[in-house]
């Protein structure tokens, strides 16, 4: 690490004791800019970089809802609106126990990354609860995503704050809380993205995340002189992003190796097929959990990370995959990680794969496909029109494509670059450059 990322660390660090979760976020982009930044004195004059990491607000609120006993529970929410630089706050909402003011705000960070990446016009956002959807009925499910909107509608709009889904939110919560919204508000304007297509959402917008990402790792191959076709890959999750990226990576010829939750592992050994795959889909979608499944073999409190794989797409939660992980992946000859969750490997791990020279595509731009089809839909919704899912899926790939290009096309020397450095700098130079012709900001 260089001195100034140091600096900037140090100086962040100070202002955010006790988020673990947002100051590896921060230090990542730090470090991965701080050559380029360290010559950039109008910006440091600026100050550019310390404001950047202050969420332009953090709204924080209760949600009151009734059980199915009738007992009156409560949580909290809260909306993450990181910074407007580059067009409308947009990200995700997450329903997790484990959610707190930490992991929104490294989601937030990130989600500003992501987006400028994208080249749409979209800021960065996110927001969440730590209410626990699992073992709840649907009529709790109902009840809450009533009252967590009944707060959040004060703050959101299509040209103010676009919130879509994330762990535990998928297009059942997003009707829901659009619903609920509609209700509320009486405008019928695309204030949040990943609805049912008969109702205003993208064709396309479900699958997009797990298909961008696999979209993503076959042009970083590509460009690396390796194919996509016929490697092992080992899959983490069971949910949206892990589902579809499974679904990618079979049409598109590869041999997929397993899918997690939290209970452990599915392998299969000899690949799934898209029996397999269909099968799953059916019982996820019914509530089912893997270690149910009569397919392929589970194995309690494993990860998929010892498998012999040459490709790995973690579509889990953050720091999934560890350093002990991460040595057993290189030893089994790995040839790269593409991110299909928000920043699934600890930092031991991504130095690990860093210093291995494995290709390793982070998260703000190899699962960049699921808020890109969002920005999409919000074209659509204030367009009123719906386009077909083969346009929407022609889109994607050309947004991955480009997303990749400007990542390599980033003025790093050759025999120092990393993905990783690539898409922190290509980002943060477009929301650095907002900055700086704002002022003031
Ligand atoms: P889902 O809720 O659909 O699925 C999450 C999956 O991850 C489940 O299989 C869940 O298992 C597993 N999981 C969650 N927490 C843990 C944990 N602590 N340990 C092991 N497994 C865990 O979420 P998504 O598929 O939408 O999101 C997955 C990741 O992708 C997240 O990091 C999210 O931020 C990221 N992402 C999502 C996008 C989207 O469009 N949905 C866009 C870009 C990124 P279990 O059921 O056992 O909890
Ligand atoms: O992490 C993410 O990019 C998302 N959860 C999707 C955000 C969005 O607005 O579609």
């Amino acid at each position: 690490m260089t001195n100034i990322c140091d600096k900037l660390i140090e100086e962040i660090e100070a202002l955010n004791q006790n988020q673990p979760e947002f100051l590896q976020a921060v230090t990542e982009v730090s470090t991965s800019i701080s050559n380029w930044y360290s010559q950039q004195d109008e910006l440091q004059r600026a100050r550019v970089f310390q404001r950047l990491a202050e969420p332009d607000r953090i709204i924080s609120f209760r949600i009151s809802w009734r059980d199915d006993q009738g007992v009156i529970q409560h949580n909290r929410g809260w909306r993450v609106q990181f910074s407007h630089a580059l067009g409308p706050y947009k990200g995700g909402l997450r329903f997790s126990p484990d959610v707190t003011e930490s992991v929104l705000k490294f989601l937030g960070f990130e989600q500003i990354f992501k987006n400028s990446l994208t080249g749409l016009p979209m800021g960065g956002a996110k927001g969440g609860s730590n209410f626990n959807p699992k073992g709840k009925s649907p009529s709790e499910i109902e009840r809450f995503c009533h009252s967590f909107m009944t707060e959040l509608v004060r703050h959101i709009g299509p040209d103010v704050d676009v919130p879509a889904g994330d762990i535990g939110v998928g297009e059942r919560e997003i009707s829901l809380l659009y619903g609920h919204y509609l209700r509320l508000s009486n405008k019928w304007h695309g204030a949040l993205t990943g609805k049912g297509c008969s109702f205003g959402g993208s064709a396309v917008r479900t699958e997009a995340t797990g298909y961008g990402c696999v979209y993503f790792c076959c042009r970083m191959l590509a460009h690396n002189n390796e194919g996509f076709e016929g490697k092992r890959v080992a899959i983490s999750g069971a949910g949206n992003v892990a589902l579809h990226a499974a679904e990618k990576a079979l049409d598109m010829g590869a041999t997929v190796i397993s899918l997690s939750d939290s209970d452990g592992v599915l392998i299969f050994e000899d690949g799934m097929k898209e029996d397999d795959l269909e099968r799953i889909k059916a019982f996820r979608g019914e509530g089912g959990r893997l270690s149910d499944s009569s397919i392929g073999s589970f194995h309690d409190g494993e990860k998929p990370w010892s498998l012999d794989s040459d490709i790995a797409i973690p579509c889990a939660t953050q720091n999934e995959l560890d350093g002990d992980d991460a040595r057993n992946l290189v030893d089994a000859g790995l040839i790269a990680i593409c991110e299909g969750a928000n920043m699934p490997l600890t930092a031991e791990a991504s130095s690990l794969i860093r210093e291995n020279g494995i290709l390793h595509a982070p998260g703000k731009a190899s699962n960049a496909g699921g808020v890109a089809v969002s920005g999409l839909e919000r074209s659509q919704n204030a367009l009123r029109r719906s386009w077909s899912a083969d346009r929407v899926d022609k889109e994607l790939r050309e947004i991955m494509t480009s997303i990749h290009d400007e990542i390599v096309g980033t003025d790093i020397e050759q025999e120092n670059f990393s993905y990783v450095d690539g898409a922190n700098l290509a980002a943060f130079k477009r929301v650095a450059s907002a900055f700086q012709a704002y002022g003031a900001f």
